[in-house]
């Protein structure tokens, strides 16, 4: 495939909901009047001046503002602007796009199934699959303990079972802390928008099970993080992985042996929370998977009697072993999390007490820093706890971020709460983390900035960016076509797998020396590069998926239609 040419006004590729905040880019050298024709009748439905020409620090561009808020019914419409006087093009530039009652129904599908997609240990089925069927790899039934994780009961060289689980990324190992905050994301798109998912079937092989697809896919990942818990101990191996990375090839093709790899503190501590959320979920589907919850629950309880034991135990990466690190030395938010949901699950009080201790600080998310994830679920469930649960001060931790993230909004040239410190390898997960903290805002407040300023986020993805894609392969009419996913490249299919979120810019670059081809830009909001080289701004990964579930979701039944 060749990329389309890129769109002069940078704008949401997908279209907005009715009710939405909706704003368009514009080069600084567009005039100051702007309009909106309805594309079947021509008639002129709005007419606005743009906002002077400004800085956005990021991407180093001058640039106005169109808002487009004010248009609200369905249908497919052109953006006009006048030219800069100086042009040599006599006529008015335009941009279409369109409003839809269910715009982003079919990008919560396709971001869900991505999960599917990345499935270790299975076969995609041609009627699941489509062009992107292939055969089952990694089937991780005959795992190595590595020397890193050997214990009195399972020494070095013992042989363990640890099949399904997700892929990471766009290798083929699968991290605990990884897997901890993505599963949770898609645990909590079903606890707080259970209404949605319940009728939606994205045709994988378990759709109409009686269990909600957004849980079979969360599902399959569980029963693999269950095998990585050490039944004699409690403690969770931080990964399970090949000892360098994989070619670029398909699963089946990968024969490399597979260790899981050292005990810590950081993946016991994951694990215990997404099981203790786990636990919740699935006590409503007792019939379908009979005792499970319950099994969870006490996983999560053992892992952290563990962590108790062995407070401290940071991930160090043994010599022989090259493939991702997800480390981390502070290990409170941890501690936070883990405690905030086993206090929500079980309303025991000796877990309220050690956050209480912990008193975490509400951040963006992220798999280093999960204090966020905690405060989410206490502001879900703040109905639901012991009265004492009250000097925690649940509402105001979540509303103070979303606070100052509105602010950022609001002063922004280009509308977007993204400052250049937020891009970082990747920052569209930076982004739709920021989007999911500002919805939880939205939900707490009622504050419509909170709901926009999200909004924003999610049109930053999809296309109101500097490079004028929408970041989510086979999304919109101009994404990715060369992830770093060794599926997409290995496949032979020219299309890369769909539904994938890439990374997005990164002014690190850390790629540089393995790449042929040099990025567009070091600018932070540019520094992007669609080059299968590119896995520092181009790879694909869970933990950002699972964010653009959430958000779509999000908007998607919160923003009125
Ligand atoms: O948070 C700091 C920030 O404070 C600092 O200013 C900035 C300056 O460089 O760095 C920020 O940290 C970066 C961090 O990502 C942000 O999450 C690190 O530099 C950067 O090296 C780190 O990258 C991680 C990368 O692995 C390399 O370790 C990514 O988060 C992480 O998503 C990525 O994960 C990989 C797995 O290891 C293997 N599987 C694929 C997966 C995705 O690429
Ligand atoms: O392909 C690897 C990718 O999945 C990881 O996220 C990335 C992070 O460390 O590393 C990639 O592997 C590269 C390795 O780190 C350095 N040599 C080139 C490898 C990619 O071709």
């Amino acid at each position: 495939p060749v990329p389309s040419p890129a769109p002069v006004a940078l704008m949401n590729q997908l279209g907005f909901l009715p009710g939405a905040s909706k704003w368009a880019v514009l080069p600084a050298a567009a005039g100051e009047q702007y309009e909106v024709r309805r594309a079947d009748t021509g008639r002129v439905v709005l007419k606005g001046d743009a906002t002077a020409a400004a800085l956005w620090a990021p991407s180093g561009d001058q640039v106005r503002l169109a808002d487009l808020s004010a248009v609200q019914a369905p249908g497919r419409y052109e953006l006009r602007w006048s030219a800069p006087t100086t042009s040599p093009q006599p006529s008015a530039a335009s941009h279409s796009f369109t409003i839809h009652p269910k715009a982003y129904e079919a990008l919560v599908d396709a971001s869900l199934k991505a999960f599917y997609f990345n499935r270790a240990g299975t076969a995609l089925l041609p009627q699941h699959a489509g062009a992107w069927a292939r055969p089952a790899g990694h089937p991780d039934t005959r795992v190595l303990v590595h020397a890193s994780a050997a214990s009195p009961g399972r020494p070095a060289g013992t042989v363990i079972s640890s099949p399904k689980g997700w892929y990471d990324a766009g290798d083929y190992n699968k991290y605990i802390v990884n897997s901890g905050i993505s599963t949770y994301t898609l645990l909590a798109a079903w606890e707080h928008f259970p209404a949605f998912f319940k009728p939606r079937g994205i045709g994988i092989p378990e759709t109409g099970n009686g269990i909600p697809d957004v849980l079979n896919e969360a599902l399959w990942n569980l029963d693999w993080m269950l095998t990585m818990q050490d039944p004699a101990d409690g403690g969770v191996y931080h990964k399970l992985t090949d000892l360098r990375f994989d070619g670029m090839q398909l699963p089946h093709l990968s024969k490399a042996e597979r260790y899981v790899v050292q005990k810590s503190t950081a993946a016991t501590l994951d694990f215990a929370a997404v099981m203790a959320v786990a636990s919740r979920v699935m006590a409503k589907f007792e019939a379908q998977r009979p005792g499970l919850s319950a099994r969870m629950l006490a996983a999560s309880r053992s892992a952290w009697q563990w962590a108790q034991a062995h407070p401290d135990v940071v991930y160090r990466q043994p010599a022989d072993v090259v493939t991702g690190e997800y480390g981390d030395g502070k290990l409170t938010d941890e501690y936070a999390w883990a405690a905030a949901e086993l206090y929500i699950t079980t309303r025991d009080e000796l877990y309220l007490g050690a956050l209480r201790s912990l008193a975490p600080a509400m951040g963006v998310p992220g798999w280093g820093d999960v204090n966020g994830l905690a405060w989410i679920s206490l502001a879900h469930h703040r109905a639901h706890l012991t009265p004492a649960a009250a000097q925690l001060g649940i509402e105001r931790h979540v509303t103070d971020l979303a606070r100052s993230l509105t602010a950022r909004w609001q002063a922004s040239a280009w509308r977007l709460s993204m400052v250049s410190g937020d891009f970082v390898w990747g920052s569209n997960a930076v982004a739709l983390n920021q989007a999911m903290v500002l919805l939880q805002g939205y939900r707490l407040t009622g504050d419509e900035r909170q709901l926009a300023a999200a909004q924003a986020l999610l049109d930053y993805v999809l296309g109101r960016n500097p490079m004028a894609l929408a970041m989510v392969t086979g999304q919109g009419t101009r994404s990715p076509l060369h992830p770093h996913h060794r599926i997409s490249e290995g496949d032979g299919v020219a299309a890369p797998v769909p539904g994938f979120i890439v990374a997005g810019p990164n002014p690190g670059r850390e790629d540089q020396k393995d790449c042929p081809v040099p990025y567009a830009s070091a600018a932070p909001a540019k520094a992007y590069l669609d080059h299968v080289c590119s896995y520092a701004s181009n790879e694909v990964a869970i933990n950002w998926n699972a964010p653009l579930v959430y958000v779509a979701t999000a908007l998607q039944v919160l923003t009125p239609v």
